[in-house]
This record gives structure tokens, C-alpha cells and sequence, in this order.
């Protein structure tokens, strides 16, 4: 018999991936995780029957969430990354060489350990408990309430704005991500579907646009998210997106990053330029 999984991308709207296995399947205290072996995906993490990361794609997520802020910020030093239990995105973070040490903050522990043990090649800073990682299991809300000044850069790496991910998304939030960075720091978070996402990403954006005197989106393609196409917003202090110096040989390429991408994933089409415009 054939097994299928279905995400609702929307009530109208699912992506339904063929199962070769179930790896794992379990309630946290915080959402129901699975680990399935797809046909198309490979091994794919699934949390509250949302899916966030899989072997055939996680690079170019996890890339791009990573080496766009870091390159931005010229001297990327302390490094907060909020979520990301899967380890995809510290994995990247380490590899930029002016990095001393990224604090991690997740608040599901079931999460980093059903990643080590199913999804090795995207936990692999984890497993090997790489020495610029600081792992902690707790709450990045939090984290950042309880610090300031601290930080160059702070990605958040969360799921959709239900449960665990839903205090990641508000006004207040961003003002302690403010107040948690270093006089030029620079943030960056996940915002979703630029098709199926609208309201929240315009939110998110009006909102960090208020405290920051910079923001900018960014776009990556990205086969497993709604619509293929996913948004990252930065809010900076100091330093414009748009003027990073792609020439710089800190820079290096990914599997999917290079420098070109770097300037060209800030160029976005007219629809998201006008919805981010509206009042
Ligand atoms: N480290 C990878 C975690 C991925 N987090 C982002 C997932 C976004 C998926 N959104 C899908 C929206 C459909 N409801």
C-alpha cells in the first residue's frame, strides 16, 4: 500500500509527498515531531504536521539564512541563533571564518535529539559539538529579554507563527532582538510564502521597520516551502544590505549561495515591493 503525507499550505492548497518510512514519530512537550523517509524529499523533519526541513533541499534554507546576514555584518563575532533545532543553521554559521562563538537557543530538546540521531548530515555541528557552539535548551523569547548589547547577528531559524514559533512574530519580540544586539548588530528571521503569506509577512515587516533604521526581504526558491519561493527580513542597525561588498574574499560560495546571489536575492519582484510598501 502507498503512504503519502500531506502538508495544508493553506486550507485550499497541500503538497503531498510519497513515504518510503516513518523514522520517528512523537509529541514533545511543545508539538508532534516526525522524521519520514519521502520519494522526492529524502529524510524530512515534520513538526504539528508542518514540514521544515528535508535532506533534498535543507542547503539552500539554511544557507541563505545564514551567510546573507553574516556577510552583511562586517565582523560577525557573537552570533544568536534562535530555533534551528535541527542544526542546519549553526552548521552554516561556523563555516564563516570571523564567527567566535554562536549561542543556539531552542526550545525543544526532542528536536535537536531526534535531528542528531535521523537527520545526521544536517545536525552535523551538533553531533560533533563544534567548539564555536554554545547549545542551550530554553526559551529565545527569553534569551533575548534577559540580554543586551550582546550580539553582531541574530538569525531566527523558527516554524510557522503557531505554537512554539507564534511569540516570534510580534512587535515585542523584535524590541528585545533589538535591544539583545551590539550598537551596528544586525537580525534576520524566516517570513514565509510571499504568495501565501501576505498579511504576515507585511506585519513583520512594518513592525521591525519601525524600531530598525534599515529592513530589507530577501527571497530564496525553495521546492519544499508553499509556493516555492520563501522570504527572509533583516532589520539592521548600521549596515545596509544593498551595500555589502560582494567582492570581499570572506566570502565564499555554498551549494546554492555565492556572491552574485548575495546582491540579486534583494532584488524583488513588483508584487512584494507594493506589498511591503502599503500602509
Ligand atoms: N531549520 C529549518 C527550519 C525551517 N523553518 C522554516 C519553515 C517554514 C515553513 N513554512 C511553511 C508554511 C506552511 N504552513
Amino acid at each position: 500500500m502507498e503512504l503519502w503525507m500531506t502538508e495544508f499550505q493553506t486550507q485550499n492548497l497541500g503538497l503531498a509527498c510519497r513515504i518510503k518510512e516513518t523514522l520517528f514519530s512523537g509529541q514533545s512537550d511543545f508539538q508532534e515531531i516526525s522524521v519520514v523517509d519521502t520519494v522526492e524529499f529524502g529524510r524530512m523533519l515534520v513538526l504539528d504536521g508542518v514540514f521544515q526541513t528535508s535532506v533534498f533541499d535543507e542547503y539552500i534554507y539554511h544557507e541563505m539564512i545564514a551567510h546573507v546576514p553574516l556577510n552583511v555584518h562586517p565582523r560577525p563575532v557573537n552570533v544568536l541563533v534562535i530555533g534551528g533545532g535541527d542544526g542546519g543553521c549553526v552548521r552554516e554559521v561556523v563555516k564563516n571564518p570571523a564567527v567566535q562563538q554562536v549561542d543556539m537557543v531552542e526550545i525543544d530538546g526532542v528536536v535537536v535529539e531526534v535531528s542528531k540521531k535521523y537527520l545526521p548530515e544536517i545536525s552535523s555541528a551538533m553531533i560533533d559539538k563544534h567548539p564555536k557552539l554554545n547549545l542551550r535548551i530554553g526559551d529565545g523569547i527569553k534569551h533575548v529579554q534577559e540580554t543586551e548589547g550582546q550580539y553582531d547577528v541574530i538569525i531566527v531559524d523558527c516554524s510557522d507563527p503557531i505554537g512554539p514559533g507564534e511569540g516570534l512574530f510580534t512587535a515585542a519580540f523584535y524590541r528585545d532582538v533589538y535591544t539583545a544586539l551590539k550598537p551596528d548588530g544586525l537580525f534576520v528571521q524566516q517570513t514565509e510564502s510571499p504568495f501565501y503569506h501576505q498579511p504576515l509577512i507585511r506585519k513583520s515587516y512594518q513592525d521591525v521597520n519601525q524600531l530598525f533604521p534599515i529592513t530589507r526581504l530577501y527571497l530564496a526558491n525553495i521546492p519544499l516551502y508553499p509556493g516555492g519561493l520563501h522570504c527572509f527580513t533583516i532589520g539592521s542597525k548600521k549596515y545596509d544590505p544593498l551595500k555589502t561588498d560582494v567582492t570581499k574574499p570572506s566570502i565564499q560560495s555554498g551549494k546554492y549561495y555565492n556572491p552574485g546571489i548575495q546582491r540579486s536575492c534583494f532584488i524583488l519582484p513588483e508584487f512584494i515591493r507594493e506589498l511591503l510598501q502599503k500602509d
